[in-house]
């Protein structure tokens, strides 16, 4: 694989954020997707968004899995930590990594063959379990990597480019992210960035399993008239269910909204969303009629795209296991072997 690395030059001008890095820190080596490509617009999202959390680089671990869209940390957060695992491997892993540090931001990074296909089993597990994580799924409906074949989230009765029609049913990995109990859910599309970046910004300050699914269309192989995930289809049969802006813990939130249009969800960290309603009787905290909303337009033939679900009070797998506050990995012999007198009173608890 051929690298292309970015020139280090910055125009000594460039603003800075609170924690003194530039817009340009965040980014990573130079794309080698094919030129309008959306996986290229989330990774422009994910270091709008980065850059504006002011969060240190050192604190994110990227983890993908293998296809188009689990190369694309390669092309942002290039200061960060990050592991490439194998096709449909990346939630297994980045649940190894968050156990053993629970401190760092994880990114996981995966496609829709990479999540729907050969890793469903991982996908369903790391939900289930709640690791606390940003999960983002960069769906194409296509295994784009491998030249255009219909992944398992290809809708019933779309056209390949190469004609064929795709026969199976789909799975939408949103339901399914609500029927496994993740705390956060949303959908968005990589060509709307106002509703993206606010959304990667919350589901990083979410306190448990974030689960983003961003139909990203593949202009190579899926981009064409009979395809549900092209660039003119989303636009056409976007539903937009809230518009979205993020407010940082120390913005003061001003009430200056008509009742019922627009709320605010407390996130984890004492940052909030404002949600302004598109549709009065959304409601983002009731899962069942999230799911039944979701049933109902599917069935319309529409793509809904917000915040579907958030639960801001929710636990993670640390919150389960109950593991101690101090990382795991940063515990010491001493910590880890208290000696005899402390195994004795342990024993003792079972006789
Ligand atoms: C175990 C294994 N099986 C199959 C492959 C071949 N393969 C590589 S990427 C890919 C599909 C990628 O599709 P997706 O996750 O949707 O990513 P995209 O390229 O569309 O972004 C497949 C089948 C592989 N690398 N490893
Ligand atoms: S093949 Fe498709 S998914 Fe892969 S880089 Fe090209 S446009 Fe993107
Ligand atoms: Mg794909």
């Amino acid at each position: 694989m051929t690298y292309l690395a970015k020139p280090k030059l910055h125009h000594p001008a460039l603003a800075t954020n609170a924690v003194g890095f530039t817009r340009r820190d965040y980014e990573g080596r130079i794309s080698t997707l094919c030129a309008g490509c959306g996986h290229d617009s989330i990774s422009a999202a994910l270091i709008q968004a980065c850059f504006e959390l002011d969060v240190q680089p050192h604190r994110i671990a990227k983890m993908s899995g293998i296809g188009c869209s689990s190369k694309t940390p390669d092309y942002f957060l290039g200061q960060s930590h990050g592991f490439n695992a194998v096709h449909g491997r990346m939630p297994s892993v980045l649940t190894g990594a968050n156990l053993a540090n629970r401190e760092l931001i994880y990114l996981g990074v995966s496609g829709d063959g990479d999540s729907a296909s050969i890793g469903i089993s991982q996908f369903i597990n790391c939900l289930r379990r709640g690791v606390k994580m940003v999960y983002i799924c960069e769906n194409n409906g296509v295994y784009g990597l491998t030249k255009g074949q219909f992944s398992a989230t290809a809708d019933q009765g779309s056209k390949a480019k190469t004609g064929e029609i795709n026969t199976d049913a789909p799975i939408d990995l949103v339901s399914l992210a609500l029927l496994l109990g993740a705390s956060f859910v949303a959908r968005s599309f990589s060509g709307d960035r106002k509703q993206l970046v606010p959304l990667i910004k919350a589901a990083i300050t979410h306190g448990g399993v974030a689960v983003l699914d961003v139909i990203s269309p593949c202009v190579t192989f899926n981009n064409h008239a009979g395809s549900t995930k092209s660039f003119d289809f989303v636009r056409e049969h976007n539903e937009t269910v809230n518009k979205l802006d993020f407010v940082p813990p120390e913005q003061e939130i001003v009430v200056d909204f008509a009742p019922g249009t627009t709320e605010f969800v407390r996130l984890h960290d004492g940052s909030a969303l404002k949600l302004t309603k598109v549709h009065d009787d959304y409601d983002p905290t009731d899962r069942k009629a999230a799911l039944a909303y979701l049933q109902e337009r599917q069935d319309a033939g529409e793509v809904v795209t917000g915040l579907l679900y958030v639960n801001a009070g929710a636990k993670d797998l640390h919150d389960h296991l109950d593991t101690v506050d101090e990382p795991l990995n940063r515990l010491t012999e001493k910590d880890l072997c208290p000696g005899a007198a402390a195994l004795e009173l342990v024993n003792d608890e079972y006789r």
